[in-house]
């Protein structure tokens, strides 16, 4: 099983590259990868694993922090409506989005990242996403709210953006231009 032991923290280039995609279908090889991140993170949820472990609790995880540099990432989180999304992702993309943005109240952290890092961090309100989900099926969703976001943070993951590359006023003069669907 995935323990904090496995997650590659910030200042590990692997978190700075862009993840390449995946063959498909889904190897098995991958397919494990997917489910081994699902695992981790409704492990990382549930709070007698999570102590008996020492988790961080988390509600997605992305393949390069697990120092995989593949288009592969989990969610398990559930949206203000109630509806549960709990997936392992292939080869996520962005097919549209929503000019307007959205953002966590609270700012956002990440399992890579052992320090605190306030500010808002600004994302796609909706966005439509592709992909190919740990069964091999291939999914499209609209997503909005919270949801959206996690799967933003995510996203961002797989092409080497850390949640604080978006927080304003802490703008790197040298950082890369963003992908497409990106602020
Ligand atoms: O990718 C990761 O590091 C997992 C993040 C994902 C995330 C952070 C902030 C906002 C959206 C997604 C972890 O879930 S950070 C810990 C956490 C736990 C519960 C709720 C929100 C954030
Ligand atoms: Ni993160």
């Amino acid at each position: 099983m995935i323990t904090m032991d496995d997650i590659v923290r910030e200042g590990n280039p692997i978190l700075r590259k862009v993840a390449k995609p995946v063959e498909l279908p889904l190897t098995d090889e991958d397919k494990k990868t997917l489910v081994d991140m699902l695992e981790f993170i409704k492990n990382s949820q549930d709070p007698e694993v999570a102590e008996k472990y020492g988790l961080r609790p988390g509600v997605g995880l992305a393949a390069p922090q697990i120092g995989i540099s593949k288009r592969l990432f989990a969610i398990h989180a559930t949206d203000e409506n109630g509806n549960l999304y709990s997936m392992g992702i292939a080869n996520p993309k962005v097919v549209s989005h929503s000019v307007e943005t959205n953002e966590l109240e609270n700012g956002e952290g990440c399992l890579s990242v052992d320090r605190d890092v306030p500010g808002l961090v600004p994302r796609r309100a909706r966005l439509t996403i592709t992909g190919v989900d740990h069964e091999g099926n291939d999914v499209r969703m609209r997503l909005r709210g919270y949801i959206a976001i996690v799967f933003q943070h995510e996203l961002d993951h797989l092409d080497g953006i850390m949640f604080y590359d978006r927080i304003e006023g802490l703008e790197d003069p040298f950082k890369k231009p963003l992908p497409g669907f990106a602020l």
